[in-house]
């Protein structure tokens, strides 16, 4: 069941990604970069998340569309952007060749730039939300991804390399680099879902947890393997310059700290006082992913 509403959502999403691209009227060349990243077998795990999370409050759910295209945009460019030669100089994602290996450099940072101003036009221009909501979601969408979050994490990730770092420096560069945009989807989805206050509180505490659980999953799925790896991380050394869970508390280790999260996850949807019955089947789902 979760499976289906998963990629029902995922169908949904993919639609409406290539809708709000087809009506650019841009460079070819620009357009077939951005189109390539977006449409290259990402897993939509955040607009899913943001529906899930807009569902729990909210009704109607295309009145998120534009919040969850948005959001995958800037997800895509962050990793356009990680994959050049001047960050992880990576040859391979999803399995493909990386954007600046099928385009160039210059393309693919020209990609990485449009998809992230894009994301601010979308939101700004749909009719389904108030002004007031435009203004929410794109200070929530900036602060998760700019200087105070994702780019944060990204600094200080690229510092720790070849560093000993502490289970709290780690779990810090996890939360910005990657919680952050999970607290957007979170967040942004019962916003507009007219969640309270306490509602926010419960949910934003819930995206910390959940944003955990996928890093620890993530390190573990290096570790026990899968094909995917194959295209993951071919052209750096990420997988052993970087600490990880599991090189830091052992395998079994990194394994406990994930289920301690999924319980603290849990804890805090009981907080957020609705039927989370979909967050928390996706708190599983995200624990126990295997790519
Ligand atoms: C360049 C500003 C800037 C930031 C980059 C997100 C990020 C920051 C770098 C990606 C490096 C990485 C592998 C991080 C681990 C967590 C992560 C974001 C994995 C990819 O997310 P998925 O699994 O990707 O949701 P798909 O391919 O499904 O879209």
């Amino acid at each position: 069941m979760l499976n289906d509403y998963i990629s029902s959502n995922q169908k949904r999403i993919e639609k409406e990604i290539n809708r709000y691209v087809q009506q650019l009227s841009i460079p070819l060349e620009l357009k077939n970069s951005m189109l390539y990243s977006l449409e290259a077998g990402g897993k939509r795990l955040r607009p899913v998340l943001l529906m899930a999370s807009y569902e729990t409050y909210g009704e109607d759910v295309s009145k998120v569309f534009s919040s969850a295209v948005a959001l995958e945009m800037i997800h895509t460019y962050s990793l356009i952007h990680d994959d050049l030669p001047a960050m992880d100089d990576d040859t391979y994602r999803r399995g493909k060749l990386t954007n600046h290996k099928a385009f160039n450099e210059a393309t693919a940072i020209l990609a990485g730039d449009a998809l992230l101003t894009y994301s601010f036009e979308v939101i700004s221009s749909d009719p389904l939300l108030t002004d007031r909501e435009k203004v929410e979601i794109i200070n929530k969408i900036s602060k998760c991804s700019g200087p105070s979050g994702m780019v944060a994490g990204q600094i200080l990730d690229m510092e720790a390399e070849n560093k000993e770092i502490s289970l709290e420096e780690l779990e810090n560069i996890h939360n910005l680099k990657t919680g952050e945009l999970l607290k957007f989807a979170i967040t942004a989805g019962a916003y507009l879902g007219n969640a309270t206050e306490e509602q926010l509180e419960a949910l934003e505490e819930f995206s910390y947890y959940l944003g955990l659980i996928f890093q620890v999953q993530d390190d573990i799925l290096d570790i026990v393997g899968d094909e995917n790896k194959i295209g993951k991380s071919v052209g750096s050394d990420e997988i052993n310059d970087k600490s990880t869970y599991p090189k830091l508390l052992g395998l079994d280790g990194a394994m406990e700290r994930k289920n301690d999260y999924v319980n603290r996850a849990k804890e805090a949807l009981k907080k957020a006082d609705a039927d989370v019955s979909n967050l928390s089947a996706l708190t599983d789902f995200f624990s126990q992913r295997d790519h």
